[in-house]
């Protein structure tokens, strides 16, 4: 099965290829595309097989054919290969440094020849590139940072790219023979942010036709090593999987060692020495007598400590408050009553707001904030205070077909560079809710950056601000900020940090949440969908939340949309 997000990502490629080669209006098309089909909950080859590509939105003939092209070669595209190879640069090292598009490519090249990352890290680090017009010393420095991460980040791959492709093993698994436990391990399943490698364990009276299934996997580019009781397989464009058959009487001792972190197993079994005990991935032994090793619950028992849940695994003080019975009840999607960061056809989404809406309510939610890119994001079509009007008398046209659910109106404005809004005071005070970001002009200057979320904070028209840092992860650090700064403003002002569950933001990360919520600020987890099928990246957004140690009380939209109302007005 070629994934959604592999598909998504040939169409991506072949938009920012197509862009190099100056096709008019194709680009936009094909990204358009690549987004709606990321976000699509049914696997898209599915729907290829029904032959109904084209009914799925802003996909015509042509990208239909790439697509069933890519699928046909198990995610391979022959037309993306012979695009690269008309191209004289090596596009894939170029790219995957920030800052680097396909227009900026095209100039380093028919300006300085660069054509890969080694030849683009020479232009830079002898100044050509601060002398170019349109480039200068600025972007030549982000250039080499994006550099350095570029190569740091290489093979780590998105909590949101491996979760699937875990679900598949399993669902695989449990196809080939009786399993009775399954279940991935390791940074998957304390949801870390990026992931090296997928660990699958489980439990089964058929451990040769497990193992004969895992390997034969259609997921499976190659086997790097196959035994009876472990083998690890390398994923088509993915990373390793590691599958591990195990004694059932040690089911909870395995699961606890495997799940890691490495740091919190090792405080852990300093803990159990001290007791007198052994702790290994076999069980918790007193001599040679094994006492716990069936579930994690009597180990962490035996231990002297209250269960402590996988995200909260880092060795990080989760322990001390273990032993203290003092861990946070953490929240879980379930607590989300509403999304307070949603688009539509307005401004940059997929969707109509009915459409929008009716998603968001069979996805279990009672309410949206509708908030839709304001004028000065030009790329995203941004809405005049003129439309902003008319959108506000199409929201009253639909609340009757609601049935209950409720939209809030609401915008994400963007803070300019001296933290004032790009809408004016009139238009503002209408929205029941205001999203403020920083989408233009990011910048490294931490003073600078922080003024400019303090100013906006400070303004009463502005409620929440979303995707506070502005990374990208693999692509760019974000900008940095004093946090400090920005948790007192927030405190002071009494607004909101957004948690953004877009899957590359994950923007604020757990370990400011985990500031936020010891300081009492209050946060938004947001999914920030552009398209019906994005609801879902909320999970992402609550499993980081619960890394950050977040509970359901100091999450904004778990209240009522009354509620947040409520809160919103009060700013004013
Ligand atoms: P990753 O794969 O880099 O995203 O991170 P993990 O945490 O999944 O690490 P991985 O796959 O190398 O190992 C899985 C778990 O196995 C790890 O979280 C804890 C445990 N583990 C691995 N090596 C060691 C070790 O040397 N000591 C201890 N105590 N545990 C280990
Ligand atoms: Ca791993
Ligand atoms: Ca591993
Ligand atoms: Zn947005």
């Amino acid at each position: 099965m070629t994934s959604n997000q592999e598909i998504a990502d040939v169409l991506y490629q072949i938009a920012d290829l197509m862009e190099m080669q100056e096709v008019a209006f194709k680009p936009q098309a094909y990204r358009r595309a690549a987004q709606t089909i990321e976000s699509w909950s049914e696997e898209v080859e599915e729907v290829a097989k029904r032959g109904e590509l084209e009914e799925l939105p802003g996909i015509g003939k042509g990208i239909a054919e790439h697509i069933n092209e890519i699928i046909l070669n198990n995610g391979r595209s022959p037309y993306l290969e012979k695009l690269k190879k008309s191209l004289p640069i090596k596009a894939d090292e170029l790219f995957a440094v920030e800052g680097l598009g396909p227009k900026r490519a095209m100039m380093l090249y028919n300006k300085l020849k660069v054509t890969d990352l080694a030849s683009l890290e020479k232009a830079a680090r002898t100044g050509k590139i601060a002398r170019l017009e349109h480039f200068g010393e600025t972007t030549q420095e982000k250039i080499l940072a994006g550099i350095e991460f570029a190569r740091r980040s290489k093979g780590r791959m998105l909590l949101s790219q491996a979760l699937p492709i875990a679900e598949r093993i399993i669902a695989t698994l449990k196809k080939a023979g009786p399993v009775s436990n399954i279940a991935y391990a390791g940074s998957l399943r304390r949801k870390s942010t990026t992931i090296g490698d997928i660990d699958i364990l489980v439990t089964t009276k058929k451990p040769k036709e497990l193992m004969a299934a895992f390997v034969d996997m259609k997921e499976a580019a190659r086997t790097v090593v196959t035994g009876p009781t472990k083998s690890t397989i390398e994923i088509r464009n993915g990373p390793h999987a590691d599958l591990r058959v195990l004694d059932p009487s040690q089911w909870g001792s395995a699961l606890q060692y495997f799940t890691g972190s490495k740091n919190h197993n090792i405080a852990l079994r300093r803990i159990a020495i001290a007791k007198g005990y052994k702790l290994s991935e076999y069980g918790l032994f007193k001599g040679s007598k094994n006492v716990a090793s069936k579930t994690e619950e009597e180990i962490y028992r035996k231990l002297g400590m209250d269960y402590i849940e996988p995200e909260l695994r880092e060795d990080t003080g989760e322990i001390k408050a273990a032993q203290d019975r003092k861990l946070p009840k953490l929240i879980g999607r379930s607590d989300l009553r509403g999304d307070l960061h949603t688009h539509s056809t307005w401004s940059d989404g997929t969707a109509s707001i009915i459409e929008m809406a009716q998603a968001a309510k069979s996805y279990g939610l009672d309410y949206i904030a509708l908030t839709d890119h304001t004028e000065k994001l030009k790329i995203a079509n941004g809405l005049t205070p003129q439309r902003f009007e008319k959108q506000a008398a199409e929201l009253r046209g639909l609340s009757k077909k609601l049935g209950g659910f409720q939209i809030l109106h609401g915008c994400e404005l963007n803070i300019m560079e001296d933290g004032t809004p790009d809408v004016p005071e009139a238009t503002l005070k209408r929205f029941d809710i205001v999203v403020a970001s920083i989408h233009m002009g990011l910048t490294n200057d931490r003073a600078r950056a922080t003024k400019r979320l303090v100013n906006a904070i400070s303004n009463p028209h502005i409620d929440v601000i979303g995707h506070p840092t502005g990374r990208l992860i693999g692509k760019r650090p974000g900008y940095e900020i004093d946090l400090d700064a920005v948790i007192d403003a927030c405190k002071e002002h009494d607004k909101a940090l957004e948690i953004d569950s877009q899957p590359e933001r994950i923007d604020l990360d757990f370990g400011m949440v985990r500031e936020c919520v010891k300081r009492g600020v209050r946060l938004s987890i947001s999914s920030d969908s552009h398209t019906t099928d994005s609801f879902h990246f909320l999970e992402l957004g609550v499993s980081n939340a619960r890394r950050g140690w977040c509970e359901k009380k100091d999450v904004l939209n778990t209240t009522s949309a009354e509620k947040v109302k409520e809160w919103a007005r009060k700013h004013e």
